[in-house]
């Protein structure tokens, strides 16, 4: 599919990592000198946007509660999830409802790559290299009827392999929705891979959703199912906690989580340059996605 919208980060922000140390090198340099110290703040909120993460923060750094709620569990039990055969069944209001495999939607798709800032409800982010197609390709190919409104997902449920479905944590399978104009917009994907690789199975193998100006638990994890519908779906952090975790939940600085503020946000990795920075409106996606909301009360429908 054609680009449809102009990217801000682009391969050359996955920076080698010797480079990356020069220029957090050159921006320490920059600081703390008169008006230079104004410049200096600009270009490091800037570079703060830009900063690459590495492999193993992407992979070892994640949010699969299926396989338990510590940050590194996903990385030590999602290894048993069987992925291949993997099928999606695409049913509802569709004209060509069935069980589609994993190959058979490869195989149909474009895949390209889209670097993403990424930003999770937990006030964390990360920019990451995804490969995948658009949502709207698949949805296409299914046919959406007409009187469509909702896109609903679900993640395999599969207590053998994923031992955190044996606790009550969610509300199992994990479920997600969209609105349509949410699921067909360009930057809406299916991911397939990071960093040119297939995905680990961590981050949600074979096959999951990004919606990058949405906080991350929209993003679901290995779908096995999608569901055309009329009517707004019920999703698992909403249904778990609906004063918390509402339908939209795009990133919104201006919105504070009840417990926490969503002003700002700590950038994953980094070391010793750990540090916070502002959050963007629409986790910087704003002139993409803001006309989905016109009219829209933000703060009611967060
Ligand atoms: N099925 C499923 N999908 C999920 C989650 C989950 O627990 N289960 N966690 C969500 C949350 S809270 C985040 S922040 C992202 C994390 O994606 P990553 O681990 O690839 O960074 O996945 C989202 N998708
Ligand atoms: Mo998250």
């Amino acid at each position: 599919m054609a680009h449809r919208w102009q990217n801000d980060l682009t391969h050359r922000d996955i920076t080698p990592e010797s480079l990356f140390w020069n220029r957090r090198k050159i921006l320490a340099g920059m600081g703390g000198v008169g008006l230079g110290a104004i410049g200096g703040g600009l270009a490091q909120a800037q570079e703060a946007e830009l900063d690459p993460n590495t492999w193993e923060e992407v992979t070892s750094y994640c949010n699969f509660y299926e396989f338990g709620t510590g940050k590194t569990d996903p990385a030590s039990y999602a290894g048993q999830m069987t992925t291949s055969p993997w099928e999606v069944e695409i049913d509802g209001m569709v004209d060509n409802p069935g069980t589609y495999g994993f190959d058979q939607i490869l195989s149909e798709m474009t895949l390209e790559e889209r670097i993403y800032r990424f930003r999770c409800v937990e006030a964390w982010s990360m920019v990451i290299p995804w490969q995948g197609f658009e949502l709207a390709d698949l949805l296409n190919l299914a046919g959406v009827q007409e009187g469509a409104k909702y896109v609903a997902f679900e993640t395999l449920l599969r207590p053998d392999e994923m031992p955190g479905t044996r606790y009550p944590v969610l509300d199992w399978p994990y479920r997600e929705g969209l609105r349509l104009d949410e699921a067909m917009n360009p930057l809406t994907i299916m991911a397939t891979g990071i960093f040119g690789k297939p995905l680990p199975n961590q981050n949600g193998a074979p096959l999951r959703l990004v919606v990058p100006w949405k906080y991350g638990f929209k993003s679901i994890k290995s779908v096995v199912k999608i569901t055309l519908t009329d009517q707004e779906p019920p999703t698992s952090w909403n249904m778990a906690n609906a004063r918390e975790y509402g339908f939209y939940s795009n990133v919104n600085p201006e919105v504070d989580h009840p417990r926490w503020s969503q002003a700002s946000e700590r950038r994953i990795g980094g070391g010793l340059f750990s540090r916070r920075q502002p959050t963007l409106m629409f986790n910087g996606y704003e002139a993409e996605v803001a006309s989905l909301y016109e009219g829209l009360d933000l703060t009611k429908n967060f």
